[in-house]
Order: C-alpha cells, then sequence, then structure tokens
C-alpha cells in the first residue's frame, strides 16, 4: 500500500495537494473522485464535506485524514521531514501568509469572482479580508523584493499562496501586476510543479475527450 491516498479530481483544488505530494516525493495513490453521485465510498467516509481534494496518510500509528488544502501542504511537508519545512526565522512569514492564503486571500479572490463586495465601511470591517483591493495590495506589497514568501527560499507555504497566485492570474481573478507574475514565474520553474501539472493536465484531456 502506498504511503498516502490521494482524492482528487484533476479539474479542482487537488492540483496544488499534488504539486505538494510531488515536492515531497510522497508515496501515494491517486483516487479520482467523479463530479456528482458516484463517489468512492473509502473518500465519503473519510471527508464529511465530501471535497477534494482529501488525503489518507496510512501512518505508523493509524490513518490520518488531512483536508483542506493548506492544511494538507504543511501536513505533507512535516510528515516527510522536508526541508520545505520553515527553518526558525521563517516560521512567523510561513504561517503568517499560509493562514493568509487560505482565510483573507482565497476569500477575496472567490467573493471578487462571484461578484460580492462589502457594501460600506461598516461591512468592510467586519469582513476578514476587508476587500480585494486591500487584500491584492497587501499579498503584493509582501512580494515586492522577495523572490519567495519567506524571501530568497521556497518553503511549502509557497506551493499554496504560489498556487493561489498561479490560478488568479491564469483564470483573470486576481490582477496582473508585475510582482505577481515575477514569483508565478519562479514557481513554474520548480520541477515538482511541472510534473504535477502534466500528470493533471493530461487527466483533463482524457477526461474531455471521454466526454465528446
Ligand atoms: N477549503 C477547501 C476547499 C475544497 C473545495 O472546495 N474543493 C472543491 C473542488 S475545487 C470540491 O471538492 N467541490 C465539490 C463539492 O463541493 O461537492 C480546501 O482548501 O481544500
Amino acid at each position: 500500500m502506498a504511503e498516502f491516498t490521494f482524492f482528487f479530481n484533476p479539474m479542482s483544488r487537488a492540483q496544488i495537494a499534488r504539486w505538494a505530494l510531488h515536492e515531497v516525493s510522497a508515496d501515494y495513490e491517486p483516487v479520482l473522485v467523479p463530479y456528482g453521485e458516484d463517489k468512492p465510498a473509502e473518500f465519503l467516509a473519510a471527508n464529511a464535506m465530501a471535497k477534494i481534494p482529501t488525503i489518507i496518510h496510512h501512518a505508523q500509528g493509524g490513518d490520518k485524514v488531512v483536508t483542506e488544502c493548506a492544511a494538507i501542504c504543511h501536513y505533507l511537508a512535516e510528515a516527510t521531514g522536508s526541508s520545505l519545512l520553515p527553518r526558525p526565522d521563517e516560521v512567523a512569514d510561513y504561517f503568517r501568509w499560509l493562514l493568509f492564503g487560505a482565510g483573507p486571500l482565497e476569500q477575496a479572490i472567490i467573493s471578487h469572482a462571484m461578484g460580492w463586495e462589502a457594501k460600506d465601511a461598516q461591512q468592510e470591517m467586519m469582513l476578514g479580508f476587508g476587500s480585494y483591493e486591500r487584500t491584492m495590495d497587501a499579498l503584493d506589497s509582501w512580494l515586492q523584493g522577495r523572490d519567495f514568501i519567506c524571501g530568497t527560499r521556497f518553503t511549502m507555504v509557497d506551493v499554496y499562496v504560489g498556487s493561489q497566485v498561479d490560478w488568479g492570474l491564469a483564470f483573470g481573478t486576481m490582477p496582473d501586476r508585475p510582482a505577481f507574475q515575477a514569483y508565478a514565474g519562479r514557481l513554474r520553474a520548480r520541477a515538482a510543479y511541472a510534473e504535477a501539472k502534466a500528470i493533471d493536465n493530461a487527466l483533463i484531456a482524457q477526461m474531455k475527450q471521454a466526454a465528446n
């Protein structure tokens, strides 16, 4: 049995988890979860939200289920003792932006794409991301003069935050700014990014062909 079971669909956020799996050279068994009714029972038992990605780590002490892309990325680095874990001087930036990515950034991007925004200053104050513009400006200014979230070194937080930027630029849900483009360019040069993308893109092509 592989060390990790990976429930995924190539047309989903599971691409983030696959990139993380490849960054840590994980031994994993992919299990395709179709959209619609026919979801594997093992998947539904593992994740009551029925959301992908979901992983099961067949660890020595027993199976561990991990959901949420940000948690999966960090967990994989921890479980494999990866060099992509933050060093002591990177911990603050690493967790600050990992949680920023899973909270304000994701919510700002999705809300903006759905056409939802705060109606007034009172609502903006209550929204964790404030506004789309504030969120974009905060990330943009952080990336000025930095190669990666923690500075010069690529760490696992870049898989998560970087995926949001990569997807945001690809789908036009994030503004096309020089700091975002430069960051995405550095991420796309990673061997593990290319490996994971090639697998998902091939599967997407197969699925499209089968649907025609
Ligand atoms: N907060 C979750 C979101 C996962 C999510 O929404 N996945 C979508 C695909 S991108 C999904 O499983 N949709 C199927 C459904 O909701 O039934 C994460 O970060 O992993």
